[in-house]
């Protein structure tokens, strides 16, 4: 079931449902790779709040339950987030008809990572980050309404493999939790080398609309963004002089220095709040008739770290957040 149903019955809040809270308190801090969905459950488990299944492809995906009713599903291969639901079942997320969950490329929807290169550049597009296994780290969650929720960590670091196209120490460590009904993410990237790297980065979030020529982005009027829907490699700089971007064909816009709120409206009379720190620039992506047999049914608005690259010294890190909330427009 879509989000789209959830504006319709006047029910989306952002808020926390926090007497209907039951969540089982644990905390473990475990710092090894699990090699099976049986392992996973034994070493980070929390029975009812967080909990490893066999995704598509037999590929891990670890659950977070809220006791209000909210859940989420990321795969550790890349770390891709591909389900967030609202207590009603209301799915926000959108996953690409043409997903594949083997492992032979990126998942394509949901929130994939794009790092440490956002884009086309040096290195293959978007980076590796989507097309590695993230090892999980740590799990939590905690019964008080206003502390933890169901959380986990997990954490990607260099490889041969990463080293080749990318050479640099790091460790890069995401932190997926729900807060009653939204969904937080957090990235930090620790520079575990011993010089200086920059990097790029976006959390390339799939959101479902209702139909494509409903769906308006604001938040984002009077900024200057780069227009990559000629030649993704020699953007257009141009300024947004619309209150709400709309979409009519194929658009591919990096927002420069966007503020922290931006809304998507998904053409029910709910939309999706963003609310992001260190995440500095925003992208919106729709494919228009590039993909025909989807395009209709999703927009990405994208937390980036593009127009100025992150440096990041020997022993500093990098953080930055974003909160995400159903929240209802129809009024
Ligand atoms: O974020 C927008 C974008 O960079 C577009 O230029 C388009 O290529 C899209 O990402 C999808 O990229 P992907 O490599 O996942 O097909």
């Amino acid at each position: 079931m879509a989000l789209r149903s959830v504006a319709m019955r006047g029910q989306a809040r952002p808020s926390v449902s926090a007497a209907r809270r039951s969540a089982v308190s644990a905390h473990r801090a475990v710092n090894v790779v699990a090699s099976s969905v049986a392992d996973l459950n034994k070493k980070h488990g929390i029975p009812g709040s967080v909990e490893f299944k066999e995704g598509k492809s037999g590929s891990p995906v670890v659950v977070l339950k809220h006791a209000c009713g909210a859940s989420a599903e990321m795969y550790l291969f890349g770390a891709c987030v591909t389900s967030w639901k609202q207590p009603s079942g209301d799915e926000v997320l959108y996953v690409r008809p043409d997903a594949v969950f083997d492992k032979s490329k990126p998942i394509s929807g949901g929130v994939p990572h794009c790092f440490p290169q956002f884009g086309p550049g040096a290195m293959q597009q978007h980076g590796f980050a989507r097309n590695l296994d993230w090892a999980v780290s740590t799990t939590s969650a905690d019964p008080n309404p206003d502390e933890k929720d169901p959380s986990v960590e997990v954490v990607l670091t260099e490889s041969d493999y990463t080293l080749k196209m990318w050479p640099h120490k790091f460790k890069a460590v995401y932190t997926v939790s729900l807060h009653g009904e939204q969904l937080n993410l957090q990235l930090r990237v620790i520079n575990t080398d011993d010089k200086p790297f920059d990097f790029t980065a976006a959390l390339h979030t799939y959101i479902e609309v209702l139909e494509i020529a409903k769906a308006k982005v604001t938040g984002l009027k009077g900024l200057t963004y780069l227009c990559k829907a000629v030649d993704p490699k020699v953007p257009e700089t141009k300024k947004e002089d619309r209150d709400a971007v709309t979409f009519t064909g194929y658009t591919d816009s990096v927002y420069l220095n966007s503020p922290a709120h931006v809304e998507l409206e998904v053409g029910t009379g709910a939309a999706v709040a963003l609310d992001s720190t260190g995440w500095e620039d925003t992208v919106v992506w729709n494919p228009h008739l590039t993909m025909k047999d989807c395009y209709q049914h999703f927009c990405c608005v994208e937390n980036a770290k593009f127009g100025k690259a992150a440096t990041v010294k020997p022993g500093e890190s990098w953080t930055a957040t974003v909160t995400m909330s159903v929240v209802d427009v129809s009024n």
